[in-house]
């Protein structure tokens, strides 16, 4: 299912994971929809973990059958995510279709008779015209339906999404709820909400919602007796939203888990709880050699706890929104994140930029709200934060973030550093930096921070100064395996000894709030381009190789983790 919990009691939610029939475009060349499917694959999945279909890039279609059993129900499929684009078909006609691997999206059929019906998923994984997201990059496109499907039979008017907001002061907790009710019937509807919180049922009045469309009622709870999230003690409540006719039946349920935690930006210093926090990390793609990007929750699960182990408290979802699962794992764990819309090094002018930036953004935002363990919104990883123009995309997407969750910080991640004009529009700073790597010797990691700092804290850095800094990216490549006593470039030692340097002057330095290490685990890149000169065509600065084999690098950071302080 696409979240690790139960969201529904009453609404009726089937899982359509499982095999389904698969054909590529090399197998059908007919036009329109293929009529003989001659593989089978799981769902979620990618092809790419078919034999033959290793780095196969182009169009597939994928089938299934699905039953509706009652009558005057909506039928809504949900998917978890479609990598990279998909087209849904039902019985034979076009029913929807959405860009973008990353977030979840769904498709409302208002009348399906009850009976079987065919659905067909026509899936595109290549690069082009159609997709300013999914490019030639430093980690790989897979193709398939990569997350978790759902086929939900709703009452015409239902829950559709619930944004809880915990709001901290003198007397405690209170939570700021709005709820969001959608009509996909010809006519008006009227309902009651019933919020259940701690087992305390709180009665909204009843609402209007016009035909075909949305609304949405606020409310705050005020006076909550409820224990603090915390990475330490990361207490979940489960939130229940009902919905009942004139008559209190019920029609239409959704539940959630919260956590009481509030981030804040205090001068140079984020507060977590009022409490100055150190952030230390990894970035992480979702990536596996045997599962591509449909990481299965047992993986994701391990690489967690790989990540605990080696006293980590933190994780950047680069460069994308991530599978829910994993959000919920980070919220059961205390593990804090900074998820990002989908975008890195992408172009600006490219013809669906604008529109794909906008729904990657909106849908991250809207569908992961409620997660305690989400604590900044990032956007835009490398891209031009020099030119004006992209000054006033930056401006947009940021604006974007804060207008759909003023409750979190906001950030991007530069490797414009002194030349960077769009720093004065973050919460947060970020830098990639790759001493010892990219540029510089690691011995002058420190006195090159230095000169960093001074121009992030004077005018030149143009609204930046005062702001909490984290280092977003720095590591150091290396080849599992490669031991070379001369600690050259690729082998384990070499890597080792950025990564002590580099956490020696960044971890517990007074003016960063945290770090996050590039990268978690060695991953697959796409062969276009320059990153088919990286060895074995992948990114090799995993601290654990792809399979998840630590590095010599692994200890260092489990020690300097783990010391907190510099030295
Ligand atoms: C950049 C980029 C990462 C990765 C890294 C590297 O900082 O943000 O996605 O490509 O460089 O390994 O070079």
């Amino acid at each position: 299912m696409i979240r690790s919990f139960d969201d529904h009691l009453i609404r009726e939610v089937e899982s359509l994971d499982g095999i389904w029939h698969l054909t590529t475009a090399k197998e059908w060349q007919g036009d329109g929809l293929p009529d003989t499917f001659s593989r089978r694959m799981l769902v979620p999945g990618c092809w790419e973990s078919l034999p033959g279909l290793e780095s196969y890039r182009g169009k597939a279609w994928l089938k299934r059958e699905f039953q509706v059993d009652l009558e005057g129900l909506a039928t809504r499929l949900v998917f978890g995510g479609v990598s990279h684009t998909g087209t849904v078909y039902v019985d034979g006609s076009r029913v929807g279709s959405h860009d973008d691997a990353f977030t979840p999206w769904e498709v409302i059929l208002p009348e399906l008779e009850e009976g079987s019906h065919e659905l067909i998923v026509e899936v595109d994984n290549s690069f082009g015209d159609h997709s300013a997201l999914h490019i030639p990059n430093d980690y790989y496109t897979y193709g398939g339906i990569t997350r978790p499907v759902e086929k939900h039979l709703v009452e015409p008017l239902y829950i559709d999404k619930v944004f809880a907001t915990p709001v901290r002061d003198e007397a405690g907790w209170a939570l700021d709820l709005r709820l969001r009710l959608r009509n996909c019937s010809q006519t008006a509807g009227r309902v009651k909400a019933i919020v259940n919180l701690l087992d305390m049922l709180y009665h909204l009045e009843e609402v209007e919602v016009p035909a075909r469309d949305t609304h949405e009622v606020a409310l705050r709870l005020d006076g909550l007796e409820v224990d603090t999230w915390s990475p330490d003690c990361p207490v979940l409540y489960t939130l229940a939203v009902m919905l009942v006719d004139e008559h209190e039946h019920p029609l239409d349920d959704l539940l959630d888990r919260i956590g009481f935690r509030e981030i804040r930006v205090d001068g140079d210093k984020l507060l977590l709880n009022g409490d100055e926090l150190a952030l230390q990390g990894f970035n992480r793609h979702e990536d596996h050699p045997q599962f591509g990007c449909a990481v299965p929750v047992e993986a994701m699960a391990q690489d967690l706890m790989l990540m605990r182990d080696m006293n980590a408290n933190f994780v950047r979802t680069c460069h994308y929104p991530n599978d829910q699962r994993f959000l919920d794992l980070c919220d059961e764990l205390g593990i804090l994140v900074w998820e990002e819309s989908h975008a890195r090094h992408v172009d600006f002018n490219h013809p669906a930029f604008e529109r794909q930036i906008e729904q990657s953004t909106s849908e991250m935002v809207t569908w992961h709200f409620n997660h305690p363990s989400i604590i900044i919104w990032g956007c835009l990883n490398e891209c031009d934060s020099v030119s004006e123009e992209g000054v006033e995309v930056h401006r947009r997407v940021l604006a974007m973030l804060k207008e759909l969750d003023g409750s979190r910080p906001t950030t991007f991640a530069s490797n414009q550093q002194q030349a960077d004009r769009a720093l004065g529009l973050v919460d947060i700073v970020a830098w990639n930096l790759y001493p010892g790597w990219y540029g510089g010797a690691v011995a002058d990691v420190a006195d090159r921070l230095e000169t960093l700092l001074a121009w992030l804290d004077s005018p030149a850095s143009r609204g930046a100064a005062g702001k909490p800094l984290l280092i977003s990216e720095f590591g150091a490549g290396a080849i599992y395996g490669n031991r070379q006593r001369c600690r050259s470039k690729w082998s384990e030692e070499y890597q080792s000894e950025v990564l002590d340097e580099t956490l020696r002057v960044y971890t517990g330095h007074p003016r960063i709030s945290g770090t996050a290490i590039w990268q978690f685990c060695d991953v697959r890149v796409t062969e276009e381009e320059w990153f088919s000169k990286r060895p074995r065509t992948m990114n090799n600065k995993g601290i654990v190789d792809e399979y998840r084999r630590p590095k010599l690098a692994s200890d260092v950071v489990r020690r300097r983790f783990g010391a907190g302080a510099g030295d």
